[in-house]
């Protein structure tokens, strides 16, 4: 597989030096600065790849976009998109003039992922990104105080959610609101209350069977132009894979996947295999979907979630954890080794390490959350030795 690595552009401070130290190769970024909706035009496109490829001795190429994100209004399916559809299937193009042609998107309505708290303490030192359910339900009822919002959840996870508001100061609910926000990449679109209020009012009367509609018409709009470019769109799912405020969330299993990617039939209608995000829900089993879906894979961001009974979960080491990485970075192998018999060319699957635990140095440092170096240095590291390992046990492509 091609290991990447996730690149928030010039202001990280995670370097492209430092990356090539990490021994990833892909750079996985995306022009945060450009609002949601306009297009990426080849300029700009230029400008990063030249970045990213300045300085040849680090051999680093820009391997994925993560993400073109798509409009709320597009989800919403509010008003004439055409403008909309435009600029995505302009943006589309464009990238692929510049020879980038995989792109990650999500389709979740108004938030991305959502935790509640982004530095649990581990054991023996370092932090994890964790959600809490009683917590979140906290948020969601009392703070929120979002209609309804209690009949969401369980009787024991409310009384928790009660006990929480009730001893919580007010810097306590600030920390949520802005640890609930955190997952919006880029610097765009952090919602207050009232903010968040006024986007779940717009999406009022949006059921998933609407949601799910108003995705495929996005899909039937930009598939065309992703054959003729031959551009891999890979559909993240949700993080949680779970309904959340109110909003539906439709690419949380494998029926879901199987809906998105049948819907319209094109081999450019794909998947990022997102690990994590999967493995959130009990019910999904990654490695099966994995294999149910392999020949539509065209990123995989590993990462492992251990699961506790009321719905809650933190992310673990990127081994550890609930799925089997072992066996999923296997299937993943021998999706890549069936694609390069087969004869294709791009046989190579882009896998980036996802989130990381917060580690020794990570401590302090202003990275975006989940996105610390040593941390993911480590899961990055942890699965190139399965990789390498599994290659050589089954006589696979590495
Ligand atoms: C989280 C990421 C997501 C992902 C988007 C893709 O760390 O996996 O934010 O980039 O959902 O559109």
């Amino acid at each position: 597989m091609e290991q990447c690595w996730r690149w928030f552009g010039p202001e990280d401070v995670i370097t492209l030096p430092m990356i090539r130290q990490t021994g990833a190769t892909g750079i996985v970024t995306a022009l945060h600065q450009i609002p949601y909706g306009e297009v990426w035009s080849v300029d700009e496109i230029e400008k990063r790849k030249a970045m990213i490829a300045a300085d040849p001795v680090l051999g680093l190429r820009w391997s994925v976009v993560e993400s073109l994100p798509i409009h709320e209004r597009i989800k919403l399916g509010e008003g004439d998109l055409t403008g909309l559809f435009d600029n995505y299937r302009q943006s589309m193009r464009n990238l692929a003039a510049c020879g980038v042609d995989v792109i990650c998107y999500n389709f979740m309505p108004v938030l991305d992922w959502t935790r509640t708290l982004l530095n649990a303490p581990l054991p023996g030192g370092g932090t994890a990104l964790r959600f809490d359910i009683a917590v979140f339900a906290a948020f969601d009822c009392f703070m929120l105080e979002r209609p309804g919002a209690e009949a969401d959840f369980a009787p024991e996870t409310l009384a928790k959610a009660r006990a929480w508001f009730g001893r919580s100061t007010p810097a306590d609910r600030d920390r949520l609101l802005a640890t609930i926000m955190a997952g919006l990449p880029g610097a765009f679109d952090r919602f207050d209350i009232p903010g968040l209020r006024k986007m779940l009012a717009a999406y009022r009367g949006i059921t998933a069977d609407r949601l799910r509609d108003n995705l495929a018409r996005f899909l039937r709009e930009i598939m065309p132009v992703a054959e003729e470019c031959n551009i891999k769109m890979c559909i993240h799912p949700d993080d949680p894979p779970r309904p959340l405020m109110g909003l539906p969330r439709i690419v949380s299993n494998g029926a879901d996947i199987g809906f998105i990617l049948s819907v319209v039939p094109s081999p450019m209608n794909g998947l990022t295999l997102c690990a994590g995000s999967l493995g959130a829900n009990p019910d999904n089993d990654c490695v099966a979907i994995a294999r149910r879906f392999a020949d539509r894979i065209y990123f995989a961001h590993l990462r492992n979630v251990r699961k506790e009974p009321d719905g809650s979960f933190q992310e673990a080491a990127h081994l550890d954890g609930d799925t089997d990485m072992v066996a999923l970075v296997v299937a993943l192998l021998e999706e890549q080794q069936r694609r390069k018999d087969a004869g294709l060319n791009d046989w190579r699957i882009p896998m980036r390490p996802d989130h990381g635990h917060e580690l020794l140095d990570d401590v302090g440092k202003k990275t975006h959350p989940g996105y610390p170096a040593i941390g993911r240095l480590k899961g990055l590291a942890e699965l190139r030795g399965v990789m390498a390992a599994a290659a050589k046990f089954y006589n696979f492509q590495p």
